[in-house]
C-alpha cells in the first residue's frame, strides 16, 4: 500500500526551488506523487514503500541541493 509523508525541506528560497524538488522526486519510480509548498516548506509524498524506500526519496533530494527533514 501507498504510504504518505510530509517532509520540511530546508534551503527552498523560491518558487522555481519547489518545481526542482517536485521534478526529481517525480523521477523516482515509486514516488506516486510529490507536492512542495514553497510557503510552508512542505512536501506532501505519496510513496509505494515496495519500489522505493523513504531514504531514497530524501537522498535524491538532498542530492538536488536541499535538505529533507523527518518531523513527527
Ligand atoms: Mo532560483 Mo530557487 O535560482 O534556489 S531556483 S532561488
Amino acid at each position: 500500500d501507498n504510504k504518505v509523508i510530509e517532509l520540511k525541506i530546508e534551503g527552498m528560497t523560491c518558487a522555481a526551488c519547489a518545481k526542482a524538488v517536485e521534478r526529481v522526486g517525480k523521477k523516482l519510480e515509486g514516488v506516486e506523487s510529490i507536492s512542495v509548498n514553497i510557503a510552508t516548506d512542505k512536501a506532501n509524498i505519496i510513496y509505494n514503500p515496495a519500489k522505493v524506500k523513504l531514504s531514497q526519496i530524501k537522498a535524491a533530494i538532498e542530492k538536488s541541493g536541499y535538505k529533507p527533514i523527518e518531523e513527527q
